[in-house]
């Protein structure tokens, strides 16, 4: 299997996140992927490539042209304009504002464009956000060129990442674009299946009324859990999309048998559907160590669960996403990594 990852995440560093009372150091930081990379070659698992070029096309179809030129300036329009410090939004849109105004000012931009205050710009984020969206793509052509596996360490991650909206760590969404890929190179349908402990409400948005994405979530429950406002069982689809969208939450404290049981579920749902390639939105948000998340999921249970996604005999790409139990983030991830390889 080969990883594919870049040095240029190390710039988004320094970023701040919206708590509660508080404005807090990032939990999505560089140590992050140290720790990927470390358990990555203690596992011995295949070589590591740098991401290829790819140009903003397949971000421009995924996301609203206007939301990834916006990504591409934010920064630079925040200092511009004489503020110092990670650019953060504080205004949104919501209910019966105009949020069909494109405002001028960099700070109501910033909400116009975003759905909460977690994700922050620093000087090296939109290098660092375009390096992880050609790192998806590179990974996507691994697997559209033949590789039965390959894994995307994608940083920052994007699954909460909607047409226009940043969020919850999220700039571009990786997972979708990889899919979109995937598609331009072949694939007539494709699986997107998000395991991170959060609703993956970036993708379920961009794919809501499509038939050729099927999108399947397993999540916290949003009456309790981030991001609240999408990811309920009801959500199936709309349009041609309808019956291509399947949320599975639960509750908090659900630990690896109930969680077993609802992957099972998404991977025979996914069968059904018949896919010609899986993309997985690999956050290990679920582990029982993470600080921000409440699943109970232990060190043990991810090969399980890379043993049963190559079951489904696809060709899979795994994307990293979330995962803040920071020291345990790459043992993890290799579990499922190692747990798909030896299937
Ligand atoms: N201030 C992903 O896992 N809420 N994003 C954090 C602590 C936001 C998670 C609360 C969680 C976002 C990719
Ligand atoms: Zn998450």
């Amino acid at each position: 299997m080969k990883i594919v990852w870049s040095p240029a995440h190390l710039g988004h560093s320094g970023h701040v996140e919206l708590g509660a009372g508080v404005i807090e150091p990032g939990f999505e930081c560089p140590e992050r992927l140290d720790f990927v990379l470390e358990a990555w070659r203690a596992a011995g698992l295949g070589p590591e490539l740098a991401p290829a070029f790819h140009d903003l096309g397949v971000a421009g179809r995924v996301h609203a042209p206007d939301y990834v030129a916006f990504l591409g300036e934010a920064w630079n329009l925040w200092t511009a304009a004489g503020y110092a410090g990670p650019a953060l939004p504080m205004v949104w849109p919501t209910h019966n504002l105009r949020a069909d105004l494109r405002p001028e000012a960099i700070r109501a931009l910033l909400g116009y464009y975003s759905f909460d205050g977690g994700a922050s710009f620093v000087a090296g984020t939109w290098d660092a956000v375009a390096a992880s969206y050609a790192t998806a793509l590179t990974g996507a052509d691994l697997v559209s060129g033949g590789e039965r596996v390959a894994f995307a360490a994608c940083r920052p991650p994007g699954h909460h990442a909607g047409r226009k909206t940043a969020g919850g760590y999220c700039y571009l969404n990786n997972a979708a674009c990889a899919a979109e890929r995937l598609r331009d190179r072949g694939a007539a349908r494709v699986a997107v299946l998000d395991v991170d402990f959060h609703h993956g409400n970036g993708t379920q948005e961009i794919f809501w009324e499509r038939s050729d994405v099927f999108f399947a979530s397993l999540h916290g429950d949003p009456r309790t859990e981030y991001p609240f406002f999408l990811g309920a069982a009801d959500e199936i689809g709309a349009g041609a999309g309808e019956g291509f969208n399947l949320n599975l939450p639960m509750r908090a404290g659900s630990g690896f048998e109930v969680w077993g049981a609802a992957l099972d579920a998404a991977c025979r749902r996914i069968a059904e559907v018949g896919v010609d390639a899986l993309v997985v939105s690999l956050g290990l948000d679920t582990f029982e160590g993470d600080p921000i998340s409440h699943f109970r999921l232990r060190r043990e249970d991810y090969p399980k669960i890379g043993a049963r996604l190559s079951a489904l005999g696809l060709p899979t790409l795994f994307v990293l996403e979330g995962g803040y139990a920071v020291a345990d983030l790459g043992v993890n991830a290799l579990g499922v990594l190692t747990g798909f390889e030896g299937a």
